[in-house]
């Protein structure tokens, strides 16, 4: 199979992409990145020669037309994909997330290629402590801009699915941690702090929960989907690891041998998603699929080595990464 992978040089998409190489060898892997702040070409330097990169814009609708022609599907990761981002600056996440899709979409839909769509459970928005886990059947309801494109960028789907034919398949993903996280999101910047001597920052009182899935679980699972899902479908991808904030900065201190209370409160976001969970039934009953990283500690034990052994892939974005949190007004409670 001829695959061509967007955002093949951000978190998600360069796991899928080494993934792919090892358990599908017989796949052959075109990557188009924009390289934005969040990607990372040297994500790709264990399989540089294996794959075919392509410096673009999933909006260029020559370059997407001409990729698209040469292959036989699309995974598509690539996205603005930071809540913080796009409170301070939505429209970058309206231009990639909807018009980027738009441009992936009318190709596939001329050349007959097949499509998976990577997109996330914040389309739902978010559950009160008491309430039932996410369906494919939950009504959408996005908070951010971030999740408000995504959900956008999922109905065109839809729509070019029903009234075009498009072959498409849909999945929506909880939380990923693993190796090759921007230090903008929570896990890898509380991990990158500690090795600063930094202590933790936590927003508000830290009691938002989230669904933890490893990234090659999640990927693993996209894989499944692209071989034997139902066109047409959405499958909710999740692995059962709901945790609130504060027990995964407590987590990460031990991790560190530090004091687990050893971290600051810092002010809240902007209308903060209170908790996030996935009912991943379909996934598992109709595709066999099931999470192999089932101990999230043990996970998060890996990961926080994979940070410590690598500093030389994070380390040019920390500063950069911690002053833009400045800039927007994060302060110690
Ligand atoms: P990321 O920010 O780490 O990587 C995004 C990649 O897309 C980068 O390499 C970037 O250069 C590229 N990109 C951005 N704009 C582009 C454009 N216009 N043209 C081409 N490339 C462009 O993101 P991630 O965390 O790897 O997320 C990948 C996908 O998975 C996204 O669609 C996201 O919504 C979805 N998702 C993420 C999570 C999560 O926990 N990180 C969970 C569920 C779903
Ligand atoms: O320093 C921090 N302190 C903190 O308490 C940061 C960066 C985050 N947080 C909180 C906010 C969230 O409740 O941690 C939680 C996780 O934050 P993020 O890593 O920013 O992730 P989230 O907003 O939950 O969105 C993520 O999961 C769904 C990804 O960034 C999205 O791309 C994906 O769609």
């Amino acid at each position: 199979m001829r695959l061509l992978v967007t955002g093949g040089a951000g978190f998600i998409g360069a796991n899928f992409v080494k993934q792919t190489i090892v358990d599908h060898p017989d796949t052959t892997v075109t990557v188009l990145d924009a390289l934005t702040y969040a990607g990372n070409r040297a994500s790709l330097d264990p399989v540089a020669d294996r794959i075919d990169f392509v410096h673009g814009d999933i909006a260029d609708l020559d370059l997407v037309d001409e990729l698209v022609s040469g292959v036989d599907a699309v995974v598509h990761f690539a996205a603005e994909s930071h809540n913080d981002n796009s409170l301070a600056d939505p429209w970058p996440f309206v231009q990639t997330n909807i018009v980027g899709t738009y441009s992936l979409l009318q190709a596939v839909r001329r050349y007959d290629v097949r499509y998976h769509h990577v997109s996330t459970d914040e389309v739902y928005g978010d559950l009160t402590p008491d309430e039932p886990a996410f369906t494919e059947q939950t009504p959408y309801n996005p908070s951010s801009p971030y999740s408000a494109t995504k959900a956008s960028s999922d109905l065109l789907v839809r729509a070019w699915t029903r009234s075009f034919g498009v072959r498409a398949t849909l999945s929506n993903c909880s939380n990923n941690y693993g190796p090759y996280q921007h230090v903008e999101k929570f896990i890898p910047r509380q991990i990158t702090n500690l090795i600063d001597g930094v202590r933790p920052r936590l927003y508000g009182a830290g009691h938002q929960v989230r669904d933890w899935i490893h990234v090659d679980d999640h990927n693993r699972a996209v894989w499944d989907i692209l071989e034997r899902g139902r066109i047409g479908q959405t499958y909710l991808i999740g692995a059962k690891g709901e945790l609130d904030n504060k027990t995964v900065v407590r987590m990460i201190l031990e991790a560190f041998d530090r004091d687990p209370d050893d971290f600051d409160h810092v002010t809240d976001r902007p209308g903060h998603d209170q908790r996030y969970a996935i009912d991943a039934t379909l996934l598992r009953t109709e595709l066999g699929w099931t999470p192999r990283y089932a101990d999230f500690r043990a996970g998060l034990a890996a990961t926080v080595q994979w940070y410590r052994d690598n500093e030389s892939w994070w380390r040019p974005y920390k500063a950069i990464t911690e002053r833009a949190y400045v800039a927007a007004g994060e302060q110690t409670l």
